[in-house]
């Protein structure tokens, strides 16, 4: 049995929820696979978030992180090919804001996720859940969190495979933004077991 961190995120940007922590909760514990789920939720704090994932990844060793976010306005499940080294955007919920700072100094611009992206589109696809690979993770917090676990795994040489899928919101999120495309909660939760099962 292997070990998978499965992590989403608290809400943000002043949105009342974030469909990843739902998912991430529910999922938390169960065996996909027979493979072993451990869920956590991360805080939206660029000071914090990449110590919080790491040392979960420290304390269960798991073989694959599979890290989502959301990605209010995407209308299908986009698997990021790359997380680069580069902080930028609106303030985060603890009110840092950057302008382009590097995530790490010294270190690579970028990694590419090692999770299976291209098997996982095409599933989601043959399940009728709309999915494409995505070429940008964004300046943000999600973006931090892939680069900064692709990182440590490259320095210390570890067998783990990791990467970061992004989601649509929720209807939740859409019955007080007319502009969002959603899913519900349903339907990214059997998009996340596909996901699960192509690893
Ligand atoms: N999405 C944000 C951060 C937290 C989340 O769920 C992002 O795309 O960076």
């Amino acid at each position: 049995m292997l070990n998978i961190l499965l992590t989403g995120f608290e809400a943000f940007l002043g949105m009342k929820s974030n469909p990843t922590e739902v998912i991430v909760r529910n999922l938390d514990g169960e065996t996909i696979n027979g493979n072993k789920i451990i869920g956590k939720v991360l805080p939206v704090d660029f000071t914090k978030t990449s110590s919080v994932i790491l040392e979960h990844v420290e304390e269960h060793q798991p073989s694959v992180v599979i890290s989502l976010g959301l990605a209010a306005g995407r209308n299908r499940i986009t698997p990021e090919r790359i997380a680069i080294n580069c902080m930028d955007g609106e303030a985060d919920n603890a009110g840092n804001q950057y302008d382009g700072q590097k995530i790490l100094e010294d270190a690579p611009d970028a990694y590419f996720s090692t999770l299976p992206i291209k098997n996982m589109v095409a599933k989601l696809q043959e399940h009728n859940l709309p999915a494409k690979i995505s070429n940008t993770a964004g300046t943000y917090l999600c973006n931090q969190t892939m680069y900064t676990v692709r990182h440590h795994i490259e320095t210390n040489k570890l067998n783990m495979i990791a990467g970061f899928v992004h989601i649509p919101a929720h209807h939740e999120l859409a019955t007080v933004n007319s502009k969002l495309p959603s899913w519900s909660v349903k339907d990214l939760e059997a998009a996340v077991k596909v996901i699960i099962g192509e690893i």
